[in-house]
């Protein structure tokens, strides 16, 4: 079905926070359209603007058991009503896949959690490298004032599933609270039997 594949190496620039010869992938303030806590803030900082909030680079492989996914991913410094700058998040479509982010640059935290609601906030700072289990949601928070970069290695047919995500949040948030990073409670996360 596919090519037979050989090695192949690329590099990673930290520096300028990019793989080269690769084209990054970016998802603008729009796009986290509900994900944000304050609404108010949000329709307010999207009518300055629809600015970047983070860049990754894929590289891709065939979708097939066996084969790795692996890229970078680059969040920038900034809040939406004193939450800050994330990413999506998703579980993995094949939820029994786990995943490394590596991190290169920049000051941030991992949100984890299990479709049950167990949860886990891990700090990253360059040289930190995150297992996350299969089954675990995650989601990268930059909490510095640096743009926060990290590399990441998965199964290539894990696959995205952003849907619950996009519906209720995770369990926990990171807001600025007196100028720190703070873990606040989701008032709108509900356990899996309480959802409709
Ligand atoms: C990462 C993420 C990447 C962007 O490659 O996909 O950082 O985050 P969202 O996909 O949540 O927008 C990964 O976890 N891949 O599985
Ligand atoms: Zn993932």
């Amino acid at each position: 079905m596919f090519a037979m594949s050989t090695p192949f190496a690329y590099t990673l620039d930290s520096i300028q926070e990019r793989i080269e010869g690769l084209t990054p992938t970016s998802r603008r303030l729009s796009s986290l359209r509900g994900q944000f806590l304050d609404s108010r803030a949000f329709d307010a900082q999207l009518a300055q603007g629809d600015p970047v909030l983070y860049e990754y680079y894929p590289v891709h492989r065939p979708e097939v058991a066996g084969e790795l996914f692996s890229g970078l991913t680059t969040l920038y410094p900034g809040t939406v009503g004193g939450e800050y700058f994330m990413t999506k998040g998703h579980f993995h479509a094949l939820l029994e896949t786990g995943e490394i982010y590596s991190c290169l640059s920049g000051q941030g935290k991992l949100v984890m959690e299990t479709p049950e609601g167990t949860w886990q906030v891990t700090d990253m700072s360059p040289g930190v490298v995150v297992y996350i289990p299969p089954r675990w949601a995650h989601r990268t928070v930059n909490t510095g004032p640096n743009k926060f970069s990290f590399f990441w290695v998965c199964p290539a047919d894990a696959g995205h599933d952003y849907g619950s995500i996009e519906r209720q949040g995770f369990r926990k948030r990171v807001v600025e609270q007196n100028g720190s990073p703070t873990l606040i409670d989701n008032p709108h996360w509900l356990p899996p039997a309480q959802r409709v």
